[in-house]
């Protein structure tokens, strides 16, 4: 088994190999390929670029992992480690120009299933900020290099992170949730890219995030960042993280958090 800080290296140079293509791609301008769950969900053919690179490089490295991504990649693990990829996370930021996107490269340990798996290592990079998080288990976590750590607020301050879905009828009940906690924080930011939010907790710039129909490669890496950052990362009460609900802050304000939108 490699070590945990031999993964992140490989997971942060495809992370930047695979950030400066969709970087250049964004530049020579985006087109989309298809429409997946719904109008407003579109991959790009940068997403399929940035997948297809992301696949190679890992293969090329351990052919005996497998590959878990967004646009379609998979492959069954033989080594007992699989990599969550995402190629572009916040695609319709990507799309409209928004300089707010992120490639995701996570490597976990057993089956490739938020419920159970291991994460190791995660590199999570936005080009168009050149910006790079990255965390290998039990080592902390890094932005640019430099160590990052939660904040721990008050409730009526916390600036706090959230998403919706690309269903119109379950972004009307995310709104529910989002007009009873409105009035009791500092305020609401709605960024566009998970794995961009949950490295804010980390880093301080958001202090918490909540988000549910999350895909596991939207959070595969930032998570573990913002854990190894001094946030408990959980989903509904006592459940880990995962597709139906993920929930990011400090301990302390996890908990009044947990009670306004679990
Ligand atoms: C996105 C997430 C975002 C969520 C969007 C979408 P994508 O992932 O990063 O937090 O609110 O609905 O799921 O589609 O850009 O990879």
């Amino acid at each position: 088994m490699p070590a945990d800080a031999d993964l992140l290296e490989l997971a942060t140079d495809i992370a930047r190999e695979a950030g400066a293509l969709i970087l250049q791609r964004r530049r020579e301008g985006v087109e989309i390929a298809q429409s997946k769950s719904s109008p407003e969900d579109v991959v790009t053919h940068a997403d399929r670029e940035s997948e297809e690179l992301i696949s190679r490089l890992i293969l090329a490295a351990r052919p005996d992992d497998g590959i878990l991504g967004e646009e379609g990649a998979s492959k069954p693990s033989a080594s007992g480690l699989t990599w969550v990829v995402d190629p572009i996370d916040g695609t319709v930021n990507y799309l409209y120009g928004l300089p707010r996107y992120a490639v995701s490269v996570a490597v976990v340990q057993g089956d490739p299933d938020p419920a159970t798996w291991t994460a190791l290592a995660g590199a999570v990079f936005n080009p168009a900020a050149d910006e790079l998080f990255q965390a290998a288990r039990g080592g902390g976590a890094l932005m640019n290099g430099r160590g990052i750590r939660v904040t721990n607020p008050t409730l009526d301050l916390a600036l706090v992170g959230t998403g919706f879905s690309y269903s119109a009828e379950i972004r009307m009940q995310q709104a529910q949730v989002v007009g009873r906690l409105i009035g009791r924080v500092r305020d609401i930011r709605r960024l566009g890219a998970a794995s961009l939010d949950l490295c804010d907790v980390g880093s301080g710039r958001l202090d918490a995030y909540f988000e549910r129909e999350l895909k596991p490669w939207d959070h595969a890496a930032a998570a573990l960042i913002a854990a190894e950052a001094g946030a408990l990362v959980t989903g509904r009460p006592g459940r880990r993280a995962g597709q139906e609900f993920v929930l990011a802050a400090h301990l302390g304000l996890h908990a009044q958090l947990e009670a306004l939108v679990g």
